[in-house]
């Protein structure tokens, strides 16, 4: 199996840190896909990453797809709670914490249009998604040990790596001060090897 991902992907970064829980062995290739060359090494249509490449030569993505396909492919650390409903709610934080990540990208790349062409109504409609998106993480997470249930899962793998490109690429945000209970979440996943070890570059 090979990922093709780029480093300071925070989806990929999701992938990379599930592949070091579960111990799964699978080649890394970086590629970036912002460059024009892209469309060549990435095999998704949509031209982005992460994609896996199976042995077969067949392609998975998006993140999400990759994630659940890895986790039932190895009974190593079960990230995905086997039951319907349980498995719904891990999800939909997953998915509530792509979301903040895909709002934040879009302010991101509009930073990087010359000032006077950015669309500030677009940017702050884009930041009040990430602001709420925090929240209602938050307020999951609540006074618990972990986002879902009493064990860490797919969710806090997700959160925390929103909460890492964050701090990357937004470090000015103050969602650490305004919920110091994310804060001490993504403090304890940052001690586990699987995020250590994914750490993004800071370029
Ligand atoms: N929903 C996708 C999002 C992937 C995504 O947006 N990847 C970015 C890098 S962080 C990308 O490849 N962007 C290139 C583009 O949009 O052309 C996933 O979960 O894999």
């Amino acid at each position: 199996m090979k990922l093709i991902a780029s480093l300071t992907s925070p989806f990929a970064r999701k992938v990379r840190v599930v592949l070091l829980e579960k111990k799964i062995e699978c080649q890394l290739e970086v590629a970036n896909p912002w460059l024009p060359e892209a469309s060549q090494q990435v095999p998704n249509p949509l031209g982005k990453v992460p994609v896996l490449v199976l042995d077969d030569g067949s392609v998975l993505y998006d993140s999400r797809v990759i994630v659940d396909y890895l986790d039932h492919i190895s009974p190593v650390s079960r990230l995905l709670p086997k039951e319907t409903r349980p498995l719904a709610v891990v999800k939909r934080i997953e998915a509530l914490a792509d979301g903040v990540l895909d709002a934040a990208i879009n302010i991101f790349l509009e930073y990087k249009r010359p000032a006077g062409e950015r669309n500030t109504a677009w940017m702050q409609r884009q930041m009040e998604k990430v602001v709420r998106g925090l929240e209602a993480l938050a307020q999951d997470l609540g006074d618990k040990n972990w986002m879902y249930g009493t064990s860490y899962s797919l969710a806090d793998i997700a959160v925390g790596c929103a909460l890492g490109w964050l701090k990357l690429r937004f470090p000015d945000l103050t969602w650490p001060q305004d919920h110091p209970n994310l804060a001490a979440l993504y403090e304890k996943l940052g001690q586990r090897s699987s995020f250590a070890d994914t750490l993004p570059p800071s370029s």
